[in-house]
């Protein structure tokens, strides 16, 4: 029996538009056709998958009529039905029409601010009908190349104004969403806003409902930004605002590549599946990526089968990690605890402060202490190349 065959209690998803991507980029034309998303649910379960998410227009069409939205509302639930599968997320498309060239929530054309809200109740709707409990909002069109028209000022506020708007829309509905808001650094706009994990955390903080609204962090977004993102996830982690979660992989300092989970940063990758497993998340483990374009339909399944066997071996070398004496001997050596000290730091009173002040530290040993990181990162690569 393969230990790294995905079952849906493992909690994978895949959004539509992610094996549904047709190869296409900014040079070439896509090179696999569209795929019905009945076929999409049908092999994504036969692969182990628990779940799938879509936007609005990867399940109907933006010029859909409502009959044919109902037929496809049908089709799709039936489908959902007769493989077992369920939607835990839904979103919005508010970047691929030019409608939202310039923006949605934070456009400078209050016509496109109220088309977008309109088109996210709708989503928000037609996610509801499919059971859908996390919502996300990545503001792809939501940034600027040009600063002169003043957007970056006022966006701020009007997307801010959107979210407490859908807050309300979901309380009133009895929807019961939980929103989850995506940064990114940038692509497709030049500057999109709120572009790290901490900017959104913090414009969390400024909403009406902020017990609400979490962060929905991708690897590759922080990854493409040079940053680390099993640190992203760990403050969003720390904040209680992990409500959803996008995995992939990235080359730093690219455009945005999606890669294959694991297929670039195995160390980070090997963290951020550390975090997922022992901090308690037990949402949805998403894949937001794409094969690659030189890719025909087999290996758009090889690429989804790989993303999931990735996260699953990792898992085992996490089991391996925790299990390691060695290393975990390594860890507690490492960790220094002094409950005297760490009680003189933790809650301020002036008696501490002035014992405190009055102590005498030896710099030197303090200084001359043996970390001993260069080999407990050995270890951990050993443990990662599969020999330990
Ligand atoms: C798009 C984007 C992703 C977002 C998706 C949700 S769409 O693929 O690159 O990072 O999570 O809107
Ligand atoms: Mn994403
Ligand atoms: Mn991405």
């Amino acid at each position: 029996m393969d230990a790294y065959l995905p079952k849906p209690e493992d909690k994978f998803t895949f959004g539509l538009w992610t094996v549904g991507n047709p190869g296409r980029d900014p040079f070439g034309e896509p090179t696999r056709s569209r795929m019905d998303p009945v076929h999409t649910v049908r092999k994504l379960s036969e692969l182990g998958a628990w779940g799938v998410n879509f936007h609005d227009n990867d399940l109907v069409p933006i010029d859909a009529s409502t009959a044919e939205r109902d037929r496809i509302v049908a089709d799709f639930k039936k489908a959902l039905g007769d493989h077992n599968m369920v939607v835990p997320m839904a979103t919005t498309n508010l970047f691929g029409d030019p409608a939202f060239k310039d923006g949605a929530f934070t456009s400078a054309d209050s016509r496109v601010r109220a088309y977008a809200l309109q088109k996210t109740m709708q989503a928000m709707d037609l996610g509801a009908e499919f059971g859908a409990k996390t919502y996300v909002f990545w503001g792809g069109r939501e940034g600027a190349e040009v600063d002169a028209g003043g957007v970056m000022n006022d966006g701020l506020k009007r997307f801010r104004d959107a979210i407490n708007f859908l807050c309300d829309y979901n309380h009133d509905q009895g929807y019961g969403y939980r929103f989850a808001l995506e940064p990114k650094p940038n692509e497709p706009r030049g500057d999109l806003f709120l572009p790290t994990a901490g900017a959104m955390l913090g414009f969390i903080a400024t909403l009406d409902q902020p017990d609400m609204v979490g962060v929905n962090p991708e690897f590759a977004h922080d990854t493409m930004a040079g940053l680390n993102f099993a640190h992203a996830l760990a403050q969003i982690i720390d904040a209680g605002k992990l409500f959803h979660v996008d995995l992939n992989d990235q080359k730093m300092g690219r455009f945005d590549q999606d890669l294959r989970f694991g297929a670039e940063n195995l160390k980070t990758a090997f963290f951020t599946v550390k975090l997922l497993e022992e901090s308690g998340y037990d949402g949805p483990r998403h894949f937001d990526a794409h094969a690659l374009r030189t890719e025909d339909e087999d290996g758009v399944w090889a690429f989804a089968a790989g993303c999931m066997r990735t996260y699953l071996i990792l898992k085992d070398k996490v089991a391996r990690f925790a299990a390691d004496t060695e290393i975990q001997d390594m860890i507690r050596a490492y960790t220094v605890t002094e409950p005297d000290l760490d009680g003189l730091g933790q809650g301020y009173s002036a008696d501490k402060a002035a014992r405190l002040k009055s102590m005498t530290f030896d710099r030197h040993a303090l200084g001359s202490r043996r970390v001993d990181l260069e080999r407990l990162d050995q270890l951990t690569v050993e443990i990662l190349m599969g020999v330990r």
